[in-house]
């Protein structure tokens, strides 16, 4: 980590295979940002106990995900690499966010109703109040700019008002204690690149997700050759060609995302892919899409491959993150506490 540069917070959740969406949406973005920034990239294990999760396949999914990160090209030495519930200043700051955050505020949140579903009442307290131990995620190493996919960015406002509420409700305190007025930075949320919301191949309505039953519907980082092939292939699509412009891509959700995941893997603007294959038919895109996501995705899945028989190389480099993310939290902690008015 080096002095004076912007500090990046993000995490992925361990709570199944690590898809193209994740990839494109958001780990693409984390790897490019190491050249700019300090980054600080966390598997984020208690929000997978928001929905309840099998022990075991916590800890094998918190090892793949940390894999997939490092192979993906983020260094765990220049940078941090750990799991949440290694630091315990998430907790702490989730439960004062708790009492800042309004019911109101949370009442609004999409994601609470997309995944509580019509059954509110049985979801757990811990998916609603999700968002106050995001804000918590970022805060506590007040971190200023946040790498996601557009699902999250309804979150990402709410730890801006929290942030905002926080510095005014304790404004006095905050002032009297000599701190800066500003405590917590209201951060900015990076949602870029043309794939920030991947669809699922199977309904272009849905996004790309780890939870959705149909393995059929993503494409993972651990898929071998032929099944991204065939996952390509059996992709939903329209009967219409490739457009060559642009606005020939709308109200045609199937076709848009395909593009979109081309031009996110080959770096390119979405333009330049219908200039390319403007006027083709899907049974020519499919083939060159299948074998550009091999070659993007498969040293990837290779790499995450080798990872998985050194779980003792994966847990070192989560305790070394871990133990330097604490270093980074408890002088802000410290302040926090001082802030509210706890003693000690
Ligand atoms: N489909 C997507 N397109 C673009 N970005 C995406 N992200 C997730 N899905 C897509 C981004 O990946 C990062 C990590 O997401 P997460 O695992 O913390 O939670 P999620 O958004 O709820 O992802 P999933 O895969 O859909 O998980 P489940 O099924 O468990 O809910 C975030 O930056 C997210 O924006």
């Amino acid at each position: 980590m080096s002095a004076g540069l912007q500090r990046v917070f993000s995490g992925v959740q361990p709570t199944g295979d690590l898809h193209l969406g994740n990839y494109l949406g958001a780990i693409k973005n984390f790897v490019t940002l190491q050249d700019t920034h300090d980054c600080i990239y966390c598997v984020v294990d208690m929000h997978a106990l928001t929905e309840w999760q099998d022990p075991a396949a916590l800890v094998a999914n918190t090892r793949e995900v940390t894999a997939g990160f490092l192979a993906s090209g983020i260094d765990p030495k220049s940078h941090i690499v750990f799991n949440q519930s290694q630091v315990s200043a998430h907790a702490e700051l989730a439960w004062i966010f708790n009492c800042v955050a309004r019911m109101g505020w949370l009442n609004r949140m999409t994601q609470f109703k997309e995944k509580a579903g019509k059954n509110r009442e049985n979801a757990s307290v811990g998916l609603f109040t999700y968002p106050n131990l995001m804000a918590a995620d970022i805060l506590a190493y007040k971190a200023t700019h946040v790498p996601v996919g557009e699902d999250q960015k309804q979150h990402l406002e709410l730890a801006r008002d929290i942030a905002q509420k926080f510095n005014n409700d304790f404004a006095s305190s905050i002032q009297a204690h000599g701190l800066a007025e500003t405590f917590f930075p209201i951060t900015e949320p990076l949602i870029t690149g043309p794939a920030t919301r991947v669809m699922s191949l199977r309904d272009g309505s849905k996004k790309m997700s780890k939870s959705d039953p149909s393995d059929m519907s993503r494409i993972n980082l651990t898929d071998d050759r032929d099944t991204i092939a065939k996952k390509i292939r059996k992709a939903k699509t329209d009967p219409l060609n490739i457009p060559s412009e642009e606005n020939g891509l709308e109200a045609r959700p199937e076709a848009d995302n395909l593009v979109g995941i081309f031009a996110a893997l080959s770096n390119q603007p979405r333009g330049e892919v219908l200039k390319q294959f403007g006027g083709k038919q899907f049974s020519e895109f499919k083939p060159a899409l299948a074998e550009l996501a091999v070659e993007v995705l498969g040293p990837i899945g290779m790499e995450m491959a080798r990872f998985a028989d050194d779980p003792g190389y994966i847990d070192g480099v989560l305790n070394n993150g871990a133990q330097r993310a604490s270093e980074i939290a408890a002088p802000i902690m410290r302040d926090v506490r001082r802030i509210v008015g706890y003693i000690g």
